[in-house]
């Protein structure tokens, strides 16, 4: 069938949207149409060149909702019309990873898709005899993508598709790194780098765990505001701060903080995250993805000295599990969604989402189909 999509032909070149051919989906598959997706910096990220995994020509976006339109043979948690939202972290329940309990690093289909294609070793995506490449495993700058049963998460059908397609990746990495990876008790005193559309989640995941202090960190002075609005209680710009930020840190948090988390992809940044951390017990968790070959650094006395790195992807959250009961939150207003998309726009003008990105105007762009 045909779909229209945003299709990134070359690392650093703008998307360009027109029309792909999509094939039906094969065993334990489902075709999605997606009704609106986000645009995370991880899109922007991929695009840029920077991704050891980013593959070209591709059809970027995670952060999507839709509906199933057909469901290949063998499936059968999902069927016509279930309003489903696209997990790129996806969830088996059989692989030794999601038998383990420790993790939600599902790695039943990870190298396919790392490779752009479906667990089967094919694409579904093509324009006339080129090859199109999904990209991580979801796909959700097209008006119809393909992804395995495992890898969709079926929600309820009165939550609307423009708000809860940021629950497929933003929200729930920033809300699950505090609950699930840091888990965050009352009374906690927590920094936060970086408050775009993850750093804000970590800040309204702060506050619902009940955080003492939450200092939020960014250069973005524009970032203040929102983040008061979603718990922060102190804001903290580097470039206005005379000397170390470290011990700026460590002093507003009264001796070091007890959980930070770094929401920025800055390596620089990570490793203030680690060492404005408390002695003994600080915990720092690392969300920013960072550019192939840059790596992180610190004394290792940081570490003798009882401070821990740790990293969270999709906010340790197990997808088909955990993503219906965070759209419930949002039902019920326990979560804040719509404050934080800034933008909605057609799929036509996506590019613009991007601009908006990189310009510190936007804290989510959602594109409608
Ligand atoms: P964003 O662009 O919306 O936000 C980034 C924020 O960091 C902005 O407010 C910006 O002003 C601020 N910033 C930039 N440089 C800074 C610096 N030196 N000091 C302080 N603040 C600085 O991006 P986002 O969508 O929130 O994504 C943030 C990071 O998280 C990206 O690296 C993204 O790839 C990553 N991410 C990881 C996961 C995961 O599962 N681990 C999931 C989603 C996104
Ligand atoms: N291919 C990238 C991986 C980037 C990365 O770490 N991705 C996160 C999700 S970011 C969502 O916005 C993730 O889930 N990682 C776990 C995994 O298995 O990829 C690179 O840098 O190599
Ligand atoms: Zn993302």
């Amino acid at each position: 069938m045909k779909a229209r999509a945003a299709v990134a032909h070359k690392a650093g070149e703008k998307l360009t949207v027109e029309d792909v051919q999509v094939e039906g989906p094969r065993e334990g598959e489902v075709l999605i149409e997606i009704k609106a997706t986000g645009v995370c910096h991880t899109d922007a990220y991929t695009l840029s060149g920077k991704d050891p995994e980013g593959l070209f020509p591709a059809i970027l976006g995670h952060e999507g909702a839709g509906v199933v339109v057909d469901v290949g043979p063998s499936v059968k948690s999902l069927k016509k019309g279930d309003h489903v939202i696209p997990l790129y972290t996806p969830e088996c329940r059989q692989c030794s990873y999601c038998t383990s309990g420790k993790t939600n690093l599902c790695q039943a289909i990870r190298a396919t898709q790392g490779r752009g294609l479906m667990p089967d070793g094919t694409s579904r995506f093509s324009i006339g005899k080129e090859r199109i490449h999904h990209y991580m495993g979801t796909s959700t700058f097209s008006s119809f993508t393909v992804l395995p049963e495992i890898a969709v998460a079926k929600i309820r059908e009165d939550a609307p598709f423009d708000k809860v397609c940021y629950i497929g990746c933003g929200v729930t990495t920033g809300i699950g790194a505090v609950i699930n990876t840091a888990q965050v008790r009352p009374g906690d005193n927590v920094v936060v780098f970086g408050l775009g559309g993850i750093g804000l989640n970590v800040i309204q995941g702060a506050r619902m765990a009940g955080a003492d202090i939450i200092v939020g960190v960014d250069i973005n002075p524009k970032r203040r505001e929102l983040a008061e609005r979603f718990g922060m209680t102190h804001f903290v710009n580097p470039s206005e701060v005379a000397g170390d930020l470290v011990p700026y840190l460590v002093d507003l948090t009264r001796g070091g903080a007890d959980f930070s988390f770094e929401c920025i992809g800055n390596v620089k940044v990570m490793r203030q995250a680690l060492e404005c951390c408390h002695k003994g017990w600080g915990t720092s968790i690392i969300i920013g993805v960072a550019g192939a070959g840059e790596e992180i650094a610190t004394r290792p006395f940081q570490l003798v000295t009882g401070r821990v790195w740790k990293g969270t992807a999709f906010g340790g959250a197990r997808g088909r599990t955990d993503v219906p009961k965070i759209v419930d939150w949002y039902m019920e207003g326990k979560i804040k969604i719509d404050e934080l998309i800034t933008h909605t726009m057609p799929l036509d003008d996506i590019n613009h989402s991007f601009d908006l990105m990189h310009e510190g105007e936007s804290i989510r762009s959602v594109v409608l189909f």
